[in-house]
């Protein structure tokens, strides 16, 4: 990506909570709030890329490590792990959201409160087999966000 899109998709994140390169659409991103001593949350969002890439990778300020991780059932019990790459289909948006695909943000550095925000910065593999980064800043929402829990 060049460094005024990248510059572009910053200030249209912040500005809109939506974040575009020329490939790559994120919208509504969100983290999941976390009470004192919590040592990993997870962060959502919806992905659409119009030729087809795929989300490879994450960092954030806020955590000593950060994964792409998926849910799948295992017998009963609805487990998680990380993944190497999250396909992006062309033009299907993928929905990044608490039960199903989230990045994990793991050893946080400091407690996350509604009204603060997260810089996240994704990596994704382009049509063209490129890499290349996207920053966003996601609002933090409520610890309560959601029913749906899961735990390392
Ligand atoms: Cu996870």
């Amino acid at each position: 990506m060049h460094k005024k899109q990248m510059i572009m998709s910053l200030l249209l994140g912040l500005v809109s909570a939506a974040a575009w390169s020329s490939d790559i659409e994120i919208k509504a991103p969100w983290v999941r709030g976390t009470v004192v001593g919590q040592q990993a949350t997870g962060a959502f969002m919806e992905l659409r890329s119009q030729g087809g890439s795929a989300l490879v990778g994450a960092s954030s300020p806020v955590a000593a490590i950060t994964e792409v991780h998926e849910m799948k059932m295992e017998g009963t019990v609805m487990k998680m792990r990380p993944i190497a790459r999250l396909d992006l289909p062309a033009g299907k948006p993928v929905k990044l959201l608490p039960g199903g695909y989230h990045v994990m943000l793991i050893n946080l550095k400091q407690t996350l409160k509604k009204g603060d925000t997260v810089p996240l910065t994704l990596q994704f593999e382009g049509p063209d087999k490129k890499t290349s980064e996207m920053r966003i800043s996601a609002p933090v929402r409520d610890l309560t966000a959601t029913a749906s829990e899961h735990a390392h």
